[in-house]
């Protein structure tokens, strides 16, 4: 990676009456990875717990990684996914089966999505000249796996006009 390294990371975690969810917010470019696990807590073979959970993000598209079962797409495998302009909301319920042999519980579910940036400016578009034609990069913005024409026509397509809105 060329010019200086702009990264945030900030890591979160919380819980609730039978679920957990453990996650790091991390910036990389125009987009913003989000990757953690959830889980639900059974105590007892009566329980049905649920998670619900907001994640604070940018504006912007939900998409996940490239390489993935599903290249491009969230990996959010919740009962419900709600993506509003600031937030992502899940939701999750499991009831407890019989094949869960020991109580105390814990049912976990891995997670990743990004949320790229849909507006674009003049200072972007060096940012992405200089990783033209790398693969695994911020800027590969229809994750086709390179940065290329493509991309920059994503960017171009999303210019901001001169009041900072979107045209
Ligand atoms: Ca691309």
């Amino acid at each position: 990676m060329n010019g200086p390294i702009l990264a945030m990371m900030i890591s979160g975690g919380t819980s609730g009456e039978g679920w957990a969810i453990d996650y790091a917010m991390e910036v990389e470019g125009p987009r913003v990875v989000v990757e953690g696990t959830a889980r639900i807590l059974f105590e007892t073979y009566d329980d049905n717990p649920c998670l619900q959970y907001e994640f604070d993000v940018p504006e912007g598209r939900l998409a996940g990684p490239v390489i993935s079962s599903d290249p491009g797409q969230p990996m959010l495998g919740f009962d419900t996914v709600t993506h509003e302009e600031k937030s992502v909301c899940v939701e999750w319920c499991e009831r407890a089966n019989t094949q869960i042999l020991h109580m105390p519980y814990s049912l976990p579910l891995n997670f990743i999505f990004y949320v790229i940036r849909d507006r674009f400016g003049p200072d972007d578009v060096p940012k992405l000249l200089a990783e033209w034609g790398d693969t695994d990069s911020a800027w590969d913005l229809n994750l086709d796996g390179t940065v290329n024409g493509q991309d920059l026509a994503v960017l171009l397509g999303s210019w901001e006009n001169n009041d900072g809105g979107t045209p």
